[in-house]
């Protein structure tokens, strides 16, 4: 951590500008090394977070490489907390790269991705979710993963955590005070207290795993799997949904052979659409390979969108769908409504445990409009952006549910009477787990998994 790194901050190519990016303790030195105020002041002397214009020079033989403009931030006072260099220079990817190895002719060392990030986090600028929601700002994709990864970013999860926290380091504090003096013990009382406020914080814990999905969906999109037995449409639900013929349809069933993911975007939401092969009863060799990907598409997606084809009655092979899709999320329709009904939607209803099948026609267009928002909805899962938090990584996801386990272990053993030492044990594991989403505890390999999702600059 005590040399000075360097990168281009802005992505390859040519654009108008590109930033280059210098942070740690010969940030100055080496700025002053290469850049000419135009007002004949030293960097060393610039005003910090004040833009400066100048040219950039090569020692080596005096000639200017760029016009630039530069800013200087003085530590602690940036995003790394250390001294940053930032080098504003015209947006050629061979003046850009001159400019950074004239940097690192310098004495600076080339930053690995996501380490401007990694110092910030381990000068304290920003907590270990923080440091994360960075990288989901920038991957950001639509307005609900922004927002989410925004309110992370200002800190909401953060300040979340740390309140459930301090609570458990009180409740902790009170049995080591009863480990420390045995005389006194924790009376009966006390320890019901005791474990009416481990219940509560574990409440909002089992809240925050329980956001998963809905923050996995604001960040990810949600995805959805097609799944019916041959024709009954659909490739052609598809292919409407996309308003464009991506996949084959023709009168014969088993046209589709293999899964096919398509996106579309649905007000603010990105949804992941797979096409599969129709789930059969005696499928040829060929399709049995279909219907297993069928089943890995229905194993992934959030949401399993049911289909049957409503002028026709069920048969073995609907039965066999309704058991493949039996424990999963589901939306139900009816394909083909341009056509006479013939299911028994009643019968159909209690077999598939839905309480609702839309009526649908694929080719004519008719229900798509009820289909996209029943899929919003679903996406939303009855909420509203903003009314609450939500997790979006699977880490925080398993560290919190570790946490929510240790706990539940720690209102067990308040209930039975069990030794303080044996329930701090507990408590400290569910502390720990809390802690390592803000990194309060970390390792190096930690850090280094999360930081490789970053960009070079970053
Ligand atoms: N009348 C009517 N025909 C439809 C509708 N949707 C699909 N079809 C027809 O049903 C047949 C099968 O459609 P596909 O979209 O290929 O069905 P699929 O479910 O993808 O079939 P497989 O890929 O074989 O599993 C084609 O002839 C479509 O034109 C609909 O809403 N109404
Ligand atoms: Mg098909």
């Amino acid at each position: 951590m005590n040399d000075t790194i360097a990168a281009i901050a802005t992505p390859v190519g040519e654009g108008g500008i590109h930033i280059i990016r210098i942070s740690g303790p010969e940030a100055v030195a080496i700025a002053s090394a290469l850049f000419q105020p135009q007002d004949g002041k030293q960097v060393a002397d610039l005003e910090p977070q004040k833009v400066v214009y100048g040219n950039l020079i090569d020692p080596a033989n005096g000639q200017t490489v760029d016009e630039v403009l530069l800013i200087r931030f003085r530590a602690p006072h940036s995003y790394t907390g250390e001294d940053v260099i930032e080098i504003h220079g015209h947006g050629g990817a061979y003046v850009s790269s001159k400019i950074l190895q004239l940097v690192l002719g310098q004495g600076a060392r080339l930053a690995e991705p996501g380490e401007f990030t990694r110092r910030a986090f381990l000068n304290g600028r920003l907590d270990l979710s923080q440091a994360e929601a960075v990288a989901d700002v920038i991957h950001a994709a639509s307005d609900k993963a922004l927002t989410s990864a925004l309110a992370q970013l200002k800190g909401k999860l953060s300040e979340k955590l740390n309140t459930l926290y301090d609570a458990l380091v009180q409740v902790l504090a009170q049995l080591e005070a009863a480990i420390d003096f045995p005389e006194e013990g924790l009376e009966f009382s006390q320890k019901q207290q005791l474990e009416q406020r481990i219940q509560g914080t574990n409440r909002e814990i089992k809240n925050l795993v329980d956001s998963y999905r809905q923050g996995k969906i604001y960040r990810e999109g949600l995805k959805v799997a097609l799944v019916g037995k041959p024709n009954v449409g659909k490739s052609s639900l598809l292919n409407a949904l996309l308003k464009e013929d991506r996949a084959i349809v023709t009168p014969h069933p088993g046209t589709t052979r293999d899964t096919l993911e398509e996106r579309v975007r649905i007000k603010d939401i990105h949804i992941t659409i797979v096409d599969t092969a129709g789930l059969r009863h005696q499928a040829g060799e060929i399709e049995e390979h279909g219907i297993e990907r069928t089943r890995h598409a229905l194993a992934q997606a959030d949401l399993a969108l049911v289909i049957f084809d409503g002028s026709q009655a069920l048969d073995t092979n609907d039965a066999l769908l309704i058991k493949e899709v039996n424990e999963r999320r589901k939306l139900v329709l009816l394909n083909k409504s341009d056509l006479p009904t013939v299911i028994n939607k009643d019968s159909l209803l209690k077999q598939v445990k839905s309480a609702v099948a839309l009526p649908l026609s694929a080719t004519t267009g008719q229900g798509l409009e009820d289909l996209h928002e029943a899929l919003y909805q679903s996406a939303l899962d009855g909420k509203t952006v903003g009314e609450s938090l939500v997790i979006t990584r699977e880490r925080h996801r398993q560290a919190l549910a570790e946490a929510h386990a240790a706990l539940a272990r720690v209102s067990q053993s308040l209930q039975e009477d069990r030794s303080e030492d044996l329930i701090a044990v507990d408590l400290n594991a569910a502390l720990e787990h809390l802690g390592g989403i803000l990194g309060k505890t970390f390792v190096d390999d930690l850090l280094d998994q999360i930081f490789v999702d970053f960009c070079i600059g970053k």
